[in-house]
């Protein structure tokens, strides 16, 4: 018998990743939700080097960080739902993205969520405004067929946290104006049933984002 365990944070985007990539796959699993102000001796030990959520522990083995785990739930369960395409290339070009997103992105969306210093802020706002248009001709060029289960599941950061934090910070960077393709390719993928049902609550997440994000005063 088979014993999977998921120590996670609901309002972890990484952490709903392998929550979605197991649900796919149609694994059950034991959803262990960690404080992150206190974090268990658990966490501590399974993950010592980045003492973070999500860890995956399959049978007492933990796996983290949470690209690797989806990775290697794909790869453990090849019988459900594959999350990774087979072709080599297309594999490539969604790993590549997926770095993209969690390298890029996710450093600018940091600094616009937690750093005190206004230009900080600011700045954050016009680099991810500039990766935004990357990721906009990207899905342009490539007539959004490159995007498939594994992006998807990865870019949650984009299509759902980032609306969310948006609002929290009154701040409207992804305009349906400026990025078409963005939004579309967002809408239809959070209302994709395997992602929506395992997102957290919008008005429970925005609550959360009100609370712990620093205001941005936007320059007149
Ligand atoms: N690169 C990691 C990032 C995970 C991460 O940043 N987790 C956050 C929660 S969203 C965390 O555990 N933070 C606790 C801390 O930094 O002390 C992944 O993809 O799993």
């Amino acid at each position: 018998m088979e014993q999977v365990k998921l120590l996670g944070s609901w309002a972890s985007p990484y952490s709903v990743r392998v929550e979605i990539a197991l649900k796919l796959k149609g694994i059950q699993y034991e959803y262990i939700e960690e404080d992150l102000s206190n974090k268990s001796p658990t966490l501590l030990k399974y993950n010592p080097i980045h003492k973070k959520i999500p860890v995956l522990l399959h049978n007492g083995k933990p796996i983290v960080e949470s690209l690797v785990i989806l990775e290697y739930i794909d790869e453990t369960w090849k019988d459900g739902t594959p999350i990774l395409p087979k072709d080599p290339y297309q594999r490539a070009m969604e790993r590549f993205w997926a770095k993209f997103m969690d390298e890029k992105c996710l450093p600018e969306m940091l600094k616009l969520c937690y750093v005190s210093n206004n230009e900080v802020k600011v700045n954050a706002m016009g680099e991810l405004h500039k990766l935004l248009k990357l990721l906009e001709n990207e899905l342009i060029k490539d007539n959004n067929n490159i995007f498939g289960g594994y992006i998807e599941i990865v870019s949650i950061l984009i299509t759902y946290w980032l609306g969310v934090i948006q609002e929290a910070l009154e701040v409207d960077i992804l305009k349906k104006e400026e990025f078409p393709n963005i939004c579309l390719w967002a809408d239809k993928s959070i209302s994709c049933s395997f992602i929506k049902e395992n997102l957290p609550p919008r008005e429970k997440l925005l609550a959360f984002y009100k609370n712990h994000t620093k205001p941005l005063i936007l320059p007149n």
